[in-house]
């Protein structure tokens, strides 16, 4: 995906490159026509021997040029940046979601609408970090605030930029024509941190939204559940964490696979599918009978049932 303004994947975008293009295209011509005309003067009218420097003043018709034909051009640009403007700036209608944005040092904090679809169990309300999943073809609504300092929200395939301001809500519209992931960066410096506030947004297809909607809703269920948290912990003090490595935890093992994808993995160790808490649960409790004469060691009656259980169910949430 090219940079705006070369690349717009949505209306709002184009609304932009096509102002942006039309002020080119005008640049363009002024340009030519003054450094035409300069570089034609300075050629046939330049200092020869014999020659007298012919004197006049005043031209009504070309001193009326000159005036009417800017005044009408910029006319024309106010008249439509005016038009463009309203477009852009109406967040309001036609909105298929609103959700909330916060800026902090240095991260982007995504909170979807309170509605049933982004529910969770505890009662609150479907939250990401950095990744914004939105449905493709429908105008979304950020609220943007910020936490700390100002931040701005800019995804430059998507749309306009837009302050977030610490104790306001400012807003701002996105919409993305086609599924896909399109890339952004906080553009107000802001600290230390400031280059890795990155934003991602995935446009799924309307139709596969729900579905995304339903399994990110479940996914967080899972973290949340006090018994993923106890497996984490039992993951990372006992025996896996010495041969296994995941990571953005202290688990850094090199003697199995690299566990941080592993639920999103086709297979457990070559031999079992899908990843699924019935085979995870099996392979932990006793691999080698699985998978005759690998190191990995049985734990079947080596660690209690309930913690084999906590240890799969946080495995399940290693996308
Ligand atoms: C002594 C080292 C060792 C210990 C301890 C160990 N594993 Fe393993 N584990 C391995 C090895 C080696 C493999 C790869 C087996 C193969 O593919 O042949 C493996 C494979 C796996 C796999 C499949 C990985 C894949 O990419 O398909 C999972 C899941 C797994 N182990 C989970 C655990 C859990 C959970 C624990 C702790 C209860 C644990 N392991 C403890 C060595 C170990
Ligand atoms: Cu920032």
């Amino acid at each position: 995906m090219g940079s705006w303004p070369l690349d717009p994947r949505g209306p709002q975008a184009e609304s932009i490159a096509f102002v942006y293009w039309i002020l080119f295209a005008c640049a363009v011509v002024v340009l030519a026509i003054v450094v035409g005309a300069l570089t034609y003067s300075g050629i046939k009218f330049r200092d020869r021997p014999g020659r007298v420097a012919q004197q006049f003043h005043g031209s009504n018709t070309l001193e009326l040029v000159w005036t009417v034909v800017p005044t009408l051009m910029v006319i024309s640009f106010t008249a439509l940046s005016w038009n463009r403007l309203n477009f852009i700036n109406d967040v309001n209608s036609n909105v298929a979601m609103t959700v909330k944005v916060e800026g902090r040092q240095w991260s982007w904090n995504f909170t979807y609408p309170d509605s049933p679809t982004f529910k969770l169990q505890d009662g609150t309300t479907l939250q990401a970090g950095e990744q914004l999943d939105i449905p493709a073809g429908q105008k979304i609504k950020l609220e943007l605030t910020a936490k700390d300092v100002i931040h701005s929200f800019w995804v430059p395939n998507l749309g306009g930029k837009k302050d977030a301001v610490p104790g306001h809500v400012t807003s701002l519209w996105i919409q993305a024509d086609q599924p896909g992931t399109y890339k952004g960066q906080c553009f107000e410096y802001c600290g230390d941190g400031h280059a890795d506030m990155l934003i991602t947004i995935v446009a799924h297809a309307p139709a596969e939204y729900a579905t995304w909607a339903k399994d990110a809703v479940h996914q967080a269920d899972l973290l949340n559940d006090p018994k993923t948290a106890a497996g984490r912990n039992a993951f990372l003090t006992g025996p896996c964490a010495g041969c296994h490595t995941v990571k953005g935890t202290t688990a850094a093992g090199k003697v199995g696979p690299d566990l941080t994808h592993i639920a999103s993995k086709p297979n457990i160790a070559g031999v079992l599918s899908p990843v699924n808490q019935e085979n995870l649960t099996k392979w932990v409790r006793n691999a080698p009978s699985i998978k005759p004469g690998i190191v990995m060691p049985k734990f079947e009656g080596v660690l209690p049932d309930d913690q084999i259980d906590a240890i799969v169910q946080w495995l399940l949430t290693l996308k």
